[in-house]
């Protein structure tokens, strides 16, 4: 049995000149993680179900433990001193750590401390999502928002924790995806996917197909290509929805597949977010073998213009992602 912790170090060694600041960031989401497992955990016997009665910045409301999420891990990553400031999708403005820190601190992180919350109520799996940055300004001089709109391929680091019939911990440093299943007993997290890669043949598509109506042509046509027999590709693919990112990818990252949010009426930008959704999730899906897209253009290569942009996403096994751009190109609206 091989630790987290233990996996990090190792790895590290690798690397001559690592000082061992992201392994204490990395072990600062660790630690956050597992606060948040346990109190997920007994959210149906303690008052932490529901919402808080706040919205965000894109005025969604804010749950309860969405607010939690993100003081848990604001604190478990001020508190280690090697990062200068945060962004997140439950903070209006960029957060900037304690004074000396933002001089000192040599990375910035991105999150989304609880993705689907709105199944928390109903027992569904959510999950957290942690994109990590050098900053750009340079360390001794205070931080600002370009340090947080870098495109995605310049990430150091990303992943995300599944809360889900076991608890994961999934990441990449651009050396492979690795993943680690939580053990409450011990309260470590154990390597029990090394090198994760998606699977050859295609399988799954994961969309909110409830708007299909409002959906851009090319994915109208996509799903219908799903949808149609053809033995050779395995078509017709299972359809499987979680309305949870985190848990749709993960699902897909093992069994192969795709998910798809595309632009829509209500969300004509699409509603997955750029920096602090998308982008973690393409280094990891590129990192196993797969592929991300908003359609047209490679997710990591998008320069981000605001904190808390959207994109349309396509993300998943690369053939699959491939025929999805493909007839995104043949039909454009
Ligand atoms: P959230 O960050 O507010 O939870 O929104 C993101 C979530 C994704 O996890 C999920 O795939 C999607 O929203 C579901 O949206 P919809 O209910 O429109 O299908
Ligand atoms: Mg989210």
């Amino acid at each position: 049995m091989k630790t987290l912790g233990e996996f990090i170090i190792e790895k590290q060694s690798e690397f001559p000149h690592a000082t061992g600041e992201l392994t204490a960031l990395i072990s600062a989401i660790k630690l956050g993680a597992k606060v948040i497992n346990r109190d997920i955990n007994k959210a149906g016997l303690i008052d932490i179900l529901g919402e808080n009665g706040s919205a965000n910045i894109q005025g969604e409301k804010q749950m309860k433990l969405d607010v939690f999420a993100n003081e848990t891990l604001k604190n478990a990553l001020e508190a280690r001193g090697v990062v200068a400031g945060i962004a997140s999708e439950e903070e209006n403005n960029l957060v900037i750590f304690g004074k000396d820190r933002a001089t000192e601190g040599k990375y910035v992180v991105l999150m989304d401390p609880l993705d689907g919350s709105s199944n928390i109520d109903v027992n569904v799996s959510v999950g957290t999502i942690f994109s990590i940055y050098h900053r750009i300004t340079k360390i001794g001089s205070p931080i600002s928002e370009q340090d947080f709109l870098q495109p995605g391929y310049k990430q150091v680091a990303a992943g995300y924790i599944i809360y889900g019939s076991s608890t994961m911990l999934v990441y990449t440093t651009g050396c492979g995806v690795h993943a680690f299943t939580y053990d409450p007993s011990l309260g470590v997290f154990c390597l029990s996917h090394e090198n994760v890669r998606f699977p050859k043949q295609a399988t799954t598509y994961s969309i909110n197909e409830g708007y299909y109506s409002k959906f851009p042509t090319g994915v109208k046509k996509y799903i219908k290509y799903c949808q149609e027999n053809d033995d050779k590709t395995h078509r017709p693919y299972t359809s499987r929805y979680i309305g949870s990112l985190v848990s749709d990818f993960h699902r897909n990252l093992l069994k192969g597949g795709i998910y798809i949010y595309p632009n829509t009426a209500q969300y004509p930008k699409g509603k997955i977010r750029l920096l602090y959704e998308a982008n973690p999730m393409a280094f990891l899906a590129e990192q196993a073998g797969g592929k991300a897209t908003n359609g047209y253009q490679r997710i990591l290569d998008i320069e981000p213009e605001q904190l808390h942009q959207r994109t349309p996403f396509f993300v998943g096994m690369k053939s699959m992602v491939d025929d999805a751009d493909r007839f995104m190109a043949e039909y454009k609206d």
